[in-house]
């Protein structure tokens, strides 16, 4: 009977004591760790690449377009920073105005911000490079969160032929021009 007893007060011990333990013990409280992950992307796609280099008459103005992409990279983690199995990718901002063009050459009638801006080819032929400079907003990594989704700027360039198409005036002078400008006859 004693030992029934004894046997029951145990088990009633040993619920109390995981009952106790699942109280007190705090839940295991998961977040993501950022980091940028893949650079930034981005291409040129106007002018094509296969109008590369391009030809155009000096002066002439030429749509240049990039598409870009930024994915950065997370990971869940426990509070001690042990992963937790789940991880993956998401993508970030590129804002318009983050997107700054320069040239070796030409100019920028409407402005050189923006995913597509006019390019005004120079003036003298020759080979020239327009290039894109992109930059990641980023995205902001809020508490309890960590790391961060800042990605180094990329710069993509084009390579842009300017030829020439103005007819160069000649020179030229004769004997017979010579005599005929001249306004000196004494008879
Ligand atoms: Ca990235
Ligand atoms: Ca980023």
């Amino acid at each position: 009977m004693e030992c029934v007893k004894m046997r029951g007060v145990l088990i009633g011990l040993s619920v109390f004591c995981w009952a106790l333990v699942l109280v007190v013990s705090p839940a295991v409280a998961v977040h993501k760790r950022w980091d940028p992950g893949p650079a930034i992307w981005g291409n040129i796609t106007e002018p094509g690449a296969n109008e590369n280099p391009v030809v155009t008459m000096d002066g002439q103005d030429v749509t240049h377009t990039v598409q870009d992409n930024d994915w950065d990279h997370w990971i869940d983690v426990d509070d001690e920073g042990h992963p937790v199995g789940e991880e993956g990718l998401a993508a970030d901002e590129l804002p318009e105005d983050k997107h700054t063009w320069t040239a070796s050459g030409g100019s920028f009638p409407n402005g050189n911000v923006g995913r597509s801006v006019v390019w005004r080819s120079a003036e003298n032929a020759g080979n020239y490079t327009v290039s894109v400079q992109i930059d990641d907003l980023p995205l902001p990594v809020l508490p309890p969160d960590e790391g961060n989704r800042n990605d180094g700027p990329i710069t993509v360039n084009h390579n842009a032929a300017v030829a020439s198409l103005t007819v160069k005036e000649l020179s030229f002078k004769s004997d017979h021009q010579m005599y005929y400008n001249s306004a000196d006859h004494d008879g």
